[in-house]
């Protein structure tokens, strides 16, 4: 994986793109915040400028990120139905095989045809011209300036189902609404440009943070009654198993942000969700404090590495295809390694 950084300049991402007659903006599976943030920016400010552009979700898709979305702009399906005159692809907010396997095959069937921004430190050579900042808070803060390098005024895509709507989106999500240490004065500057566009922050939030089903306080309940210490209470570690699923009625689609909660906690640094699905995998989510007060962040990245996944310094996820209690095993004896404290 080593070698996934920049091969092009926005202005060269912005040139292709002009010269494209149709255009799929793809992401990574089960598209988060900013992964249909940046989709959706890219798919309006293509259009905007005249250009053929389609966005496109694969798997299971959240409703509300789904209601980000106007009616026509997003293709979904497992995989989707690529259209054959598409002559360039955009893959934004990721850069692994791994999170497009859904859009494997058509992906390389596009060799040399697909152009990409992400700000995550791992990737493949996907897009053959391709942006990687990883000191981007949110994939949408680099399709800002794609937007910005199309010549678009924000001041003009402001309101609901706007590009500025959707910048924000990925900005607000990726940033934990602007608490994480990726946050700098860019990313204020640039969230303070978008309200002044007319952004309507309270209902994105409201929308993404504040519209669970019911069975989220079921399934909540079933994760925390499972918390296990480990690292001298340092480290949370909660199981999520099909039955605990099935007596709840929750979903996958339920259990976003659970993994935050023992962070709530002062002196644990480090929380682990490890939910079963029904395929036989178990899927790992892991996420750290940010760094403050001369205690380093722990690198939940690097964590996640040596399952197979990744993410950022402060939050990650793995798959691991075993059943929920060999990948606890796994987890366990790898959390005896972790580095807790940094150089001091
Ligand atoms: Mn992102």
């Amino acid at each position: 994986m080593n070698g996934y950084a920049s091969t092009a300049t926005i202005a060269q991402i912005a040139q292709r793109l002009r010269g494209a007659k149709h255009i799929a903006v793809l992401t990574h599976a089960r598209p988060d915040g900013d992964a249909a943030g940046s989709v959706l920016a890219a798919v309006r400010a293509l259009r905007a400028v005249g250009l053929r552009a389609d966005g496109f979700f694969c798997g299971s898709v959240d409703p509300n990120i789904r209601a980000l979305a106007r009616e026509g702009e997003t293709m979904h399906g497992n995989p989707p139905t690529m259209d054959p005159n598409i002559d360039l692809a955009l893959l934004v907010d990721t850069g692994s095989w791994n999170q497009v396997e859904p859009l494997d095959l058509w992906l390389k069937s596009m060799a040399g045809r697909v152009v990409g921004l992400d700000h995550h430190g791992r990737g493949d050579p996907i897009a053959s011209d391709r942006v990687i900042d990883t000191s981007a808070a949110a994939a949408t803060q680099i399709v800002a300036q794609l937007v910005e390098a199309l010549g678009i005024d924000l001041r003009k895509h402001g309101g609901r189902h706007s590009i500025a709507e959707a910048l924000f989106t990925g900005l607000a999500t990726d940033t934990g609404w602007f608490r994480f240490q990726s946050v700098t004065p860019a990313v204020l500057a640039l969230a303070s440009r978008l309200l002044e566009a007319g952004v309507d922050h309270v209902y994105l939030h409201q929308l993404l943070e504040e519209n669970g089903r019911p069975a989220r306080l079921g399934i909540t309940a079933c994760a925390l009654s499972s918390v296990t210490l480990h690292r001298e209470g340092r480290v949370a570690l909660m199981l999520l198993g099909l039955g605990d699923f099935a007596a709840t009625g929750a979903s996958s689609d339920d259990i976003g942000g659970i993994v935050n909660i023992p962070l709530t906690i002062g002196g644990i640094g480090m929380s682990c969700l490890l939910s079963e699905q029904s395929s036989g995998v178990t899927k790992c989510s892991f996420r750290s404090k940010s760094a403050a007060e001369g205690q380093p962040s722990i690198d939940v990245n690097a964590f996640a590495a040596q399952f197979g996944g990744g993410g950022h310094v402060q939050a990650a996820g793995a798959r691991i295809s075993k059943p929920l209690a060999e990948a606890r095993a796994l987890v366990e004896s790898a959390l005896q390694a972790v580095v807790l404290k940094g150089h001091s």
